[in-house]
């Protein structure tokens, strides 16, 4: 079947952002009074959950046991994860974070010949937006058909919830669209939707399992490689 659709997910896959997420949340625990730090390494066991609220409360019930929970710990965590929207978002506005290679280009020919374009992520709105403002131009949001992100839906991936959601607003099925992915939860998420799916891997997810992806490269400095390994018809570059 030709392909009608790529799904882009966005940190990782648009952009090496999670250093750039580990250091806004140090910043917001620093400004908040906690003592905690998210190193590298740990940061690594903490992306086991995707969403930064979520990747919050893990870390307080798997490695933080000892702290005691504020009363109203839901409202504690969702101003501290604003607090590390706001330093992320300065980051992604003083263009610290590039798109990776090829992506630009990969958007600009799919655009060119009816592709459709679409996103499916967990982190919010406000850092899509951030991101692709720097990296695609203030009309950015004229590349996609559909932009699924944060916490329109209620199961973040593994769950296929975020592709599902997409691929209605598409009115695709999964057949006629391709994923691309940097992670295990993500490819996990885009197959349950039965979404044929690509990955470009990053130095926090190189070592994950990627069985069942269509596709494994480090990125995608060589376009004519990943067109001809996705049948997508377009330009050599
Ligand atoms: C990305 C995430 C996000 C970011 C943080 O996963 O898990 O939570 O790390 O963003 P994926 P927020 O690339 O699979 O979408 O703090 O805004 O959630
Ligand atoms: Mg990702």
């Amino acid at each position: 079947m030709t392909i009608k659709a790529i799904i882009f997910d966005v940190d990782g896959t648009l952009a090496d952002t999670e250093d750039a997420h580990r250091i806004a949340f140090n910043k917001a625990f620093a400004e908040n009074g906690l003592d905690w730090n998210w190193d590298v390494a740990l940061y690594d066991k903490l992306l086991k959950v995707t969403g930064g609220k979520e990747r919050i409360k893990y870390y307080v019930s798997d490695f933080n046991t000892t702290y005691k929970k504020p009363e109203n710990f839901d409202d504690f965590v969702k101003h501290l994860h604003q607090t590390k929207t706001k330093h992320y978002t300065a980051m992604l506005a003083a263009g610290q974070i590039p798109l990776r290679p090829g992506i630009k280009q990969l958007m600009d020919d799919a655009r060119a010949a009816d592709i459709v374009l679409a996103i499916a992520t967990t982190t919010s709105p406000e850092n899509v937006a951030g991101l692709l403002e720097v990296g695609l131009g203030k009309d950015w949001e004229s590349y996609f058909a559909a932009n699924g992100c944060g916490d329109i839906v209620p199961h973040k991936k593994p769950a296929p919830d975020i592709y599902n959601w997409v691929l209605d607003k598409l009115k695709l099925s999964p057949q006629e669209c391709i994923a691309l992915e940097d992670s295990n939860n993500g490819l996990r998420s885009a197959l349950a939707a039965g979404i044929k799916t690509y990955v470009t891997t990053n130095p926090y997810t190189h070592w994950h399992d990627f069985d069942g992806a269509s596709g494994i490269f480090d990125d995608l400095s060589d376009l004519s490689a990943f067109y001809k390994a996705t049948g997508l018809p377009l330009p050599n570059r």
